[in-house]
């Protein structure tokens, strides 16, 4: 840092929805000086790499995939689908960034490459891409749940000499399939929404299994006129159920399997596969996730409802999938099942016949070759920690972020990190994130995180820092959530057990309402489980 190095309030790491909303909130709310970085060329976050064909949102979404803060801008914005398009998202949140005029505090294509606190300035410094450097009081990183690419390593992958595709790294010019043989890797959201159009296009597509997967059928549709007018009429309500709802505004059912008839529910598991989305998870009977045996039947349901759709019995088979349902990120689908009807598209079971090595032209499987000229690795991220851990910041005593969370993803709140004072994050570990809708629990996280440095600012304060205490006492309470459901017991990047090596643990809070609530509590409590330190004498330290 020189004398020259800009000095700001607040530097923003990202600017998807979280970082946006942060800039905005921070900027305009409560008049501070604020600069993003982002080493994309444009704001988006996810919604800016994940281009590949299909790419929607995989929650019911429209409207309410977006900022609940502004009436205004609920009235102006013509969402059209019920299952919103990665092109629209991403046209929103630029519309976004162009109406509270956030662009002109933006950094793109400028990557922080370091992020050093300094204890006796209580300040963090920056370091960039492009060579320059910046410090700032707060550090605000909204550095994405969903960024670090997970790239297999299987022997000779370099090697392959074909186009080679992450679907998190979707390149902006369209991919042409046409005539071409494609291998795809992977069938989590991202394979399940881009295998079906993939197919429709290339003259074959070979799809690489591990686990088999449930997936529920989307039903996407147009949103009608009526539909948004009385969302936008009502807003002020559903934001309000949102709050108290986990993120979204429908009410999940009361209702009790064991008082009802195998028949009764057979029937209203038929129904609510029909309405589509993942109502049949949260509105068929209390605890699916939580009650192993109605979990067993909600699962056979969909096994059943997989093998009337694909018409092969072998493909079908491969297809079965053999965890607890909804303890894997739900996946929705626009005619997954219905792809593997198609002449052009086959199924390799890699549980069976599993990979062995790359060619420049093929993929070798222990039972044969395939030939591909294209490969699409839809193989997911290291999921919550990863860019946390890619950004690495050092905090007291130059301790990197990589040591601390050598073999736990230890903080308080999922947003604060003992060790690392004035440094927030948004959707970390433990917080709801996915469990929650993005968006909205964005916009909270940022509204609590502005508080907090509202309250460093206003007692004339110089740090804020979580106690290894109250982390130890969060991460007990997150888990003590966690434990009482079946997700544990499944191997999903929710646990971390899609990564190598990576630590298991459960990296999400179940109960976003809850949460939620629990940050105001914190707050009201003058900020339990933090410490803050007065603003030093310059030149002090220790
Ligand atoms: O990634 P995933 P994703 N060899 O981790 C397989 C969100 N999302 O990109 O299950 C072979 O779910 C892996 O197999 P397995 C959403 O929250 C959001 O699809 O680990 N296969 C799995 O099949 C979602 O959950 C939207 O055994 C390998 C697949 O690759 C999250 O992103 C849209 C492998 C990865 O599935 C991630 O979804 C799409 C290997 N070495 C996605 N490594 C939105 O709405 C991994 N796999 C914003």
């Amino acid at each position: 840092m020189t004398e020259n190095t800009p000095q700001y309030d607040a530097i923003i790491v990202g600017s998807g929805f979280g970082g946006l909303y942060a800039l905005h909130h921070l900027r305009d709310k409560m008049q501070l000086n604020v600069r993003a970085f982002d080493g994309a060329g444009g704001v988006g976050g996810t919604w800016w790499y994940n281009r590949y064909p299909g790419a929607r949102v995989d929650a019911p979404s429209s409207p309410f995939y977006a900022y609940t803060f502004s009436q205004e801008l609920v009235d102006e914005w013509e969402w059209t689908e019920t299952q919103t398009s990665q092109a629209s998202v991403l046209a929103y949140l630029e519309h976004f960034a162009e109406r509270f005029d956030l662009n002109k505090d933006i950094q793109f294509e400028t990557w922080v490459t370091d992020a050093r606190y300094d204890e006796a300035a209580q300040r963090w410094t920056i370091e960039t891409s492009t060579g320059e450097s910046a410090s700032a009081q707060f550090l605000v990183c909204a550095v994405g749940a969903l960024f670090v690419a997970n790239r297999p390593e299987y022997p000779g992958i370099d090697d392959f000499a074909g186009e080679c595709y992450h679907t998190g790294r979707w390149p902006h010019e369209k991919v042409s399939f046409e005539g071409k043989r494609v291998g795809v890797i992977g069938t989590g959201s991202s394979g399940i929404q881009a295998i079906p159009e993939i197919a429709k296009e290339a003259e074959h597509v070979t799809v690489f299994q591990r686990t088999p997967q449930y997936s529920l059928p989307a039903r996407n549709r147009p949103l009608t006129e009526e539909e948004l007018t009385r969302y936008r009429e009502d807003w002020d309500d559903l934001r309000m159920s949102m709050c108290k709802r986990g993120g979204w505004p429908f009410k999940t059912t009361r209702r009790r399997a064991a008082d009802h008839t195998p028949e009764e529910r057979r029937a209203l598991y038929e129904q609510l596969w029909e309405k589509g989305g993942i109502h049949l998870i949260i509105d068929s009977f209390v605890g699916v996730v939580v009650d192993k045996d109605l979990n067993d039947e909600v699962s056979e349901f969909v096994r059943g409802k997989m093998r009337e759709i694909v018409r092969d019995p072998d493909t079908a088979d491969k297809l079965m999938p053999d965890y607890y349902i909804g303890t894997k990120r739900m996946i929705l689908d626009n005619g997954y099942f219905e792809t593997y009807n198609r002449d052009n598209v086959s199924l390799v079971d890699l549980r069976a016949d599993p990979i062995v090595e790359f060619t420049p032209t093929s993929v070798r499987t222990q039972h044969g070759e395939h030939a591909i000229d294209i490969l699409v690795l839809a193989t997911g991220f290291d999921a919550v920690s990863g860019s946390m851990l890619n950004l690495n910041p050092k905090g007291r005593a130059g301790l990197s972020l990589k040591q601390k969370w050598d073999n736990r993803f230890d903080n308080y709140l999922g947003s604060t990190i003992a060790g690392f004072p004035n440094l927030f994050m948004i959707h970390g570990p433990g917080a709801p994130g996915v469990f929650f809708t993005m968006p909205l629990g964005g916009e909270r996280t940022a509204a609590w995180i502005a508080d907090c440095i509202g309250h460093v600012r206003d007692k004339a304060l110089g740090a804020v820092e979580a106690t290894e205490e109250a982390e130890a006492d969060w991460d007990r309470e997150i888990n003590s959530i966690a434990d009482r459901t079946l997700y544990p017991e499944t191997n999903s990047w929710y646990m971390g057990a899609n990564i190598p090596g990576k630590p298991r643990q459960f990296l999400g809070h179940l109960r976003g309402s809850q949460y939620f609530d629990r940050l105001i509590e914190v707050a009201e409590a003058d900020y339990e489980g933090f410490v803050f330190e007065p603003i030093r004498e310059e030149g002090t330290s220790g």
